[in-house]
């Protein structure tokens, strides 16, 4: 074997130093990684190669626990990796990592730096192959123009558009790095509700300075666009996709991009939802649409990303319509294009069945939309670890091909997963300290979808805090509760869509609100989606559509999604409105313990994460009980039940809790403060 190849002069030579130690005060910058020791900087000339390799050697400098390590590039083995794989294997001597190019390589020294950070022993001879599940990992940034950002809750975007192409801001090579040390190679920067502006020419000028930043670290950039473009941008007076003009002004505008971005990876279109204009404006399908973008991109290997996420339709429940109107689809997208539809038939709700599109759909390349920002999930308050709701979906087996037809499957032939991004201009990216894990866990899943949930959570933790068992462990199970404990205290059983989301920002209870959909009136609560109600059970595959269909062996996460149940009804050996109720106080029990197991941790933690995530944590623990008081009080004044025996006496009054209310906003999450005082000004007198 060659061992000096291409890159011989990266077989760096680690020099022993002190490793990054938190020194009392830890702004959460730096996130999982070490900062980064200073690259000398080569001229701009240099080819993204040499900038990929520069980068290489200084992340290797936080390499400590071997003397030498060398890359490996251009030997047969080398050439036979696939892109973005890599094979790391030595000892406690000498290491080699072995990629096709210096991305491949870039990502095997994150790896590397991984396991001695997570406490690998490098004692024993050893050799790791890694190959990424999807070509595309992908984050949808939700930023708009004006530095707002839609269901952003950690500041405004990191994107300085007022500023580029003069000045750039450091922050987009901390992105850059942070998105490439858990595998993420692509990136949307703009809202699904595209700015128009967007495709004009001086924005582009900027995307480009954009995309030279990312490129050494092996990620794409692409945009979100708006449908209308052709109209609004280009002056055409149709935007019909099989218009002549409007075929060449697509075909045009992209040949722009790519004289600018030579690697650009194409368009995600959001069209024919929530008020945004689509083909279907002109009589068109949705594959029309797609099709007139992807023959734009497809000579210079763009891809366009179609959103399913359609529910105009008046005569069919919101849930079922994205499969009728892509089932008809099938054949009909060019091969380019990627339809990417939620993980739910809904909207990101903390509990959700998989999207049927999942097990319906033959043939159209299906990518999946997770939202790592948490819209639903108590915003920038709440603790949520993400990766195990994330993993209930990609595990989930749809049976369409037989058993064993996972959702993950699903999404590695069509070779791409997007997370919405939580990312904002915050010091410490996420606003919550506890969020960055979802945007390291995103990563992780999308490298590869079968590695635990509890796995990723103690690597992360071990990284950004302490590799202490004593801190790890009890950390660790409390990230592993937070999501069953939300979707308790929030929507227990499947109840979904009972935010206050008349005011905009989906922020506390506001079961009232949902009267018309989900009817909760003295005799029970929930949709009938049976074979007796809308039937939405039957666009999952058998044998889940039976299984869905009866309520003794539809998954008691999904009851109150499929089911309407009376409060009376037998379950576990009391009433439906007592489990219920108890599934609330379960909730709320657990949300307050989380305070308690934090001050236990004081020691493994700076003084600044630790006291922000105290804050955070106490409020968590305080909405749970809003929460929990505000639907068992609104559905007892529906069924004109006793609160059960074992449930703790509510403290809220529920007219003033209907009062409480936060500016109509979707940029924003109410500061801690205002959500107290308003919780203040709501308890019973
Ligand atoms: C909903 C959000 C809305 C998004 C929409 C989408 O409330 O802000 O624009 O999804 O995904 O969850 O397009």
């Amino acid at each position: 074997m060659k061992l000096f190849g291409k890159l011989f002069k990266m077989s760096v030579c680690v020099a022993i130093g002190a490793s990054a130690t938190y020194a009392g005060a830890d702004d959460g910058s730096n996130l999982w990684l070490k900062p980064l020791p200073s690259v000398v900087k080569t001229a701009e000339q240099t080819s993204t190669a040499a900038k990929t390799a520069e980068i290489i050697q200084a992340e290797l400098k936080n390499f400590t626990k071997v003397r030498q390590v060398q890359i490996v590039l251009d030997t047969a083995e080398a050439k036979a990796h696939e892109n973005d794989s890599f094979t790391i294997s030595g000892n406690s001597q000498k290491i080699t990592i072995t990629a096709k190019n210096e991305i491949g390589a870039l990502y095997g020294v994150y790896h590397l730096l991984r396991l001695q950070d997570t406490g690998f022993s490098f004692a024993d001879t050893f050799t790791i192959k890694e190959t990424p599940a999807c070509k595309y990992r992908m984050l949808n940034h939700w930023d708009n123009m004006n530095g707002t950002i839609e269901r952003g809750y950690a500041g405004n975007s990191i994107w300085k558009w007022n500023e580029l192409p003069g000045t750039i801001s450091p922050r987009y090579e901390q992105y850059a790095r942070a998105n490439a040390s858990i595998g993420i190679n692509s990136v949307v920067l703009n809202n699904v509700n595209a700015d128009r502006r967007m495709l004009a020419t001086d924005t582009l000028n900027k995307v480009k300075v954009i995309a030279g930043v990312l490129r050494p670290y092996g990620i794409r950039v692409f945009l979100s666009v708006n449908f209308s473009s052709p109209r609004t941008v280009g002056g055409l007076r149709t935007a019909d996709p099989l218009d002549p003009q409007v075929i060449a002004w697509w075909k045009s505008k992209v040949d722009e991009i790519y004289k600018l971005i030579p690697d650009f990876g194409g368009f995600l279109v959001k069209a024919n939802s929530e008020g945004q204009s689509g083909p279907c404006d002109y009589g068109r399908t949705h594959a029309d649409g797609a099709n007139v973008m992807a023959d734009a991109l497809k000579p210079h290997g763009g891809v366009v990303i179609w959103r399913a996420f359609v529910y105009a339709r008046k005569e069919v429940e919101r849930i079922q319509q994205a499969l009728l109107e892509f089932k008809a689809l099938e054949g009909k997208f060019h091969d380019n294009v990627v339809v990417q539809a939620k993980n739910g038939p809904l909207d990101f709700q903390p509990c959700e069945p998989f999207h049927p599109l999942f097990g319906k759909i033959d043939n159209i390349p299906l990518g999946m939309e997770f939202q790592i920002t948490q819209e639903y999930l108590g915003q920038s308050n709440h603790m949520a670890y993400l990766a195990p709701l994330w993993k209930e979906v990609l595990d989930s087996d749809t049976y369409q091909y037989g058993p064993g037809s996972t959702v993950a499957k699903r999404i590695k032939q069509a070779s791409m997963i997007a997370g919405v991004a939580n990312i904002g201009d915050d010091v410490n990216w996420c606003r919550h300290p506890f969020a960055q894990a979802n945007w390291y866990a995103f990563g992780r899943l999308a490298w590869n979808p079968d590695l635990k949930s509890e796995d990723i959570a103690k690597e992360w933790l071990k990284q950004t805090f302490s590799s202490d068992p004593k801190f790890v462990d009890p950390v660790a199970d409390m990230m592993m509760s937070s999501v069953p404990a939300i979707r308790n205290y929030m929507m227990p059983l499947g109840l979904q869509h009972i935010f206050a989301s008349t005011l905009g920002n989906h922020y506390g209870p506001g079961p009232w609100l949902y009267q018309s959909v989900y009817n909760a009136d003295k005799n029970g609560v929930g949709p009938d989606r049976t074979t007796s109600g809308t039937g939405a059970v039957k666009q999952y595959n058998a044998p889940l559509d039976e299984q869905f269909n009866k309520l003794d062996t539809c998954p008691e996460r999904y009851w109150l999604w499929f089911h309407r149940i009376a409060w009376t009804e037998k379950v576990h050996g009391v009433t439906f409105w007592e489990y219920l109720c108890s599934r609330f106080e379960e909730g709320a029990r657990t949300a307050a313990t989380y305070p308690e197991i934090w001050k236990k941790m004081q020691k493994y933690v700076d003084k600044e994460r630790y006291e922000l995530v105290l804050g955070r944590l106490q409020l968590q623990a305080r909405e749970a009980v809003w929460w929990k008081d505000a639907c068992i009080l609104f559905y007892q004044s529906c069924n004109g039940l006793p609160i059960p025996n074992g449930i703790t006496k509510p403290i809220y009054d529920l007219n003033k809790l209907k009062r409480v209310s936060f500016p109509n906003n979707v940029h924003f999450c109410p500061s801690p403060d205002s959500v107290n005082r308003a919780l203040d000004n709501a308890l019973i007198k």
